[in-house]
């Protein structure tokens, strides 16, 4: 619908992310099947009633024809989602290079690597330069379907530049941009060569959001003493301008995972992984494989508890889900194959003829098996070694309302904050304090697992995804109003 003077009824939220939500597969010179990937994003705003959403971003594929361009850009249209088109080349250099390379182990505290730390070698350079002009790309397809009163919400480590890009070319847009991953102390985020150049661009958004206020406190203390500038309990103050800082904890959807263990094929699945590990607790890890999830180091832990607590070994089995993912980059190669070889090893050692320990699987599972496999858990183990938020842990509470599993949770994921009272909290690299949680978690009176899980229960069923879209964009719409009246005074 519209208004008369032709502006939409509701107002209009721009998404724009690196990936948009959905998978196509080419079916023709034409045509393209699309897949809708429901993650936290995409459920957290189709819950969201205010504004009328729309996505703009990358499909995921090279599309190098003008006329496989269009009939994708037909299709997603019907989605909702306005595509970017990148290149080869631009997605092995932004996405592969300087995000997933650059930009995601430094804001993980794992620092740069070797080869890229002079900022005079030849493939930072071309990284960035491929980074910039992959964000004014995606600036280009937001400007061509702004419409006055749009509201525009930029995504994660791959759009640092994006605000900028917006704001050059229209001063009266409202552009927030969110850090789904942690932003780290400025002592980290001083060795990178492009600092500056990335801080200047974020502070051009009118609101910038963390998952935590340490984020927000790093990013603050990052502009204060890296650019000099002043930092308010507000946020920054940018010679005439203010750009505003605040926390902004992301949920889930929990509704979606409550309503789900009730359908019949749950159910089943639910029966089904009873009867296979009946006589046996379950612990589970649900990762994408990643360096940041500290997945060696959970098993690690695991071999130890078995070590020193021999009659739990035929008592007790460690379900690992790790989703590949970035398969393209050497160090997520060199990542599974270390995980292989101690699951490997730690099977050999503890297995019998009919059991092993640790049950390690090489993909995702879908959503109600995922759900079916929260719901049978004894004890899920998270140990991001860093983790902007970790939405497995919100997703592991949502499912336990009648089991109270426990949940052992890394004190350095973003959820530590909000989960903490009720969860195990450890220190992922102290492999020690693992394996005698795990002792403890499985020993744990049904008392003291109600009333943990009671904590971390209420916390995810009323801190929602929906909840947090609507936050902040309202948060970001009051910013821009009240800009206008300091302006005019
Ligand atoms: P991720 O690093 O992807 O997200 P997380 O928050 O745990 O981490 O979300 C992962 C999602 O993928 C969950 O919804 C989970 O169910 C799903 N998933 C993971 N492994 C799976 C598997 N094996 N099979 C099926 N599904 C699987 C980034 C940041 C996080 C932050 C989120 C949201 O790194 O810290 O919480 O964004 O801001």
């Amino acid at each position: 619908g519209e208004r008369a003077d032709g502006r939409p009824l509701k107002q209009r939220l721009l998404v724009v992310a690196n990936r948009l939500p959905v998978s196509a597969v080419r079916r023709g010179e034409d045509s393209w099947s699309l897949e809708i990937s429901a993650g936290g994003l995409v459920s957290a705003l189709l819950g969201v009633k205010e504004f009328e959403a729309r996505w703009i971003g990358w499909a995921g594929v090279n599309v190098p024809d003008e006329i496989g361009q269009k009939a994708l850009t037909k299709a997603l249209a019907e989605k909702r989602c306005i595509p970017v088109f990148l290149d080869e080349d631009i997605v092995h250099q932004y996405y592969n290079g300087y995000c997933n390379n650059i930009l995601w182990p430094l804001f993980h505290y794992l620092g740069l690597p070797q080869e890229d730390r002079l900022a005079t070698t030849r493939s930072f350079q071309s990284q960035f330069a491929a980074y910039i002009k992959a964000n004014e790309m995606f600036a280009d397809v937001v400007n061509k379907h702004y419409k006055d009163g749009d509201v525009v919400w930029c995504h994660d480590y791959h759009l640092m530049f994006l605000p900028k890009c917006l704001k050059d070319h229209n001063k009266g847009m409202k552009v927030g941009w969110f850090l789904h991953t942690p932003f780290p102390s400025s002592e980290i985020h001083r060795t990178l060569p492009s600092r500056s150049d990335l801080l200047h661009a974020v502070l051009a958004a009118d609101l910038v959001g963390f998952h935590t206020y340490d984020y927000a406190r790093h990013f603050v203390s990052a502009c204060t003493r890296i650019l000099g500038l002043e930092g308010t309990p507000e946020g920054v103050e940018n010679q005439e301008k203010l750009t505003r800082v605040a926390a902004f904890p992301i949920g889930i959807d929990s509704d979606r995972f409550m309503r789900a263990l009730e359908n019949p094929q749950v159910q089943e699945h639910i029966k089904e992984l009873k009867e296979t590990f009946a006589g046996r607790k379950v612990m589970l890890g649900v990762d994408r494989l990643d360096m940041i999830k500290g997945i060696p180091q959970k098993i690690l832990a695991f071999e130890k508890f078995l070590e020193e607590n021999p009659e739990w070994r035929d008592k007790v089995v460690l379900l690992q889900i790790a989703v590949p993912t970035r398969t393209d980059v050497p160090e997520y190669q060199k990542l599974t194959s270390q995980v292989h070889e101690i699951v490997g090893r730690i099977n050999g050692r503890f297995g019998t003829l009919t059991t092993v320990p640790i049950q390690h699987l090489d993909r995702s599972l879908d959503f109600l098996q995922l759900c079916a496999l929260y719901a049978v858990t004894d004890v899920a183990l998270v140990t991001s070694l860093r983790d902007g938020m970790n939405l497995v842990s919100y997703e592991f509470v949502a499912c336990q309302d009648s089991k109270k599993g426990v949940l052992i949770l890394s004190e350095f994921a973003g959820a530590a904050q909000s989960l903490g009272a009720g969860a195990i909290l450890v220190n992922p690299w102290n492999i020690t304090e693992v394996a005698n949680s795990i002792a403890r978690a499985l020993n744990m009176s049904p008392q003291e697992r109600e009333k943990r899980h009671r904590h971390n229960f209420k916390h995810v069923t009323t801190h929602t995804a929906q909840e947090w879209a609507e936050t902040f964009v309202s948060e970001l719409n009051v910013t821009v109003v009240e800009a206008e009246l300091r302006i005019k005074q």
